[in-house]
C-alpha cells in the first residue's frame, strides 16, 4: 500500500479519474485494471456520481463521448457494471439503449450527460475508478 493522489474526484473513498484515450472499451477497462488497484471503468450508480462524472468531463475539455463501465450482459439486453456494482440507476437518453445493428454492448456518457449504448470497439475517452 502506498499513498497515491487522485487525479480526479474522490467519492466514498474511491477515486474517479478521466483519461483522454481514445481507446476501445475493453482496452479502457484493461488500462484501469493494469494501472490501479481495484481499478475498473467507472460505475455510475447514482445521480450524485453521475453529476460528478459530467463535471469531470467538463473539466477535461468537455469530452462528448466517454466510456463508463456498463455492458450488455451476454447480449441479453440487461446491463451490468464491470466492477460488480448493482445495476439500478441508469440515465439513458430517450430511446436508448437501442442496440443499433445488434452490436452496441458498451455504455458511453454523451455531452448532454445521458447514457447511450455503443459498439465496444469505438475509440473513446474513459473514466476509471479505483
Ligand atoms: C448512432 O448509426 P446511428 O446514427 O443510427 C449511435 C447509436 C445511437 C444513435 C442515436 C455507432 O447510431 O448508439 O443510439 O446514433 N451509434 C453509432 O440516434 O454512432
Ligand atoms: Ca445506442
Amino acid at each position: 500500500w502506498r499513498w497515491q493522489s487522485c487525479g480526479g474526484v474522490v467519492i466514498s473513498g474511491r477515486c474517479y479519474q478521466f483519461f483522454r484515450g481514445p481507446k476501445k472499451a475493453a482496452d479502457s477497462e484493461f488500462f484501469c485494471q493494469d494501472n490501479f488497484p481495484n481499478g475498473h471503468l467507472a460505475s455510475v450508480t447514482s445521480r450524485f456520481i453521475h453529476q460528478q462524472m459530467m463535471n469531470l468531463m467538463a473539466q477535461n475539455g468537455g469530452y462528448t463521448h466517454t466510456w463508463i463501465g456498463g455492458f450488455n450482459y451476454l447480449k441479453t439486453g440487461r446491463f451490468l457494471w464491470l466492477d460488480g456494482s448493482h445495476w439500478g440507476y441508469a440515465d439513458w437518453l430517450h430511446g436508448e439503449p437501442n442496440n443499433t445493428a445488434g452490436v452496441e454492448d458498451c455504455v458511453e456518457i454523451l455531452s448532454n450527460g445521458k447514457f447511450n449504448d455503443m459498439p465496444c470497439w469505438d475509440l473513446r475517452a474513459f473514466i476509471c475508478s479505483y
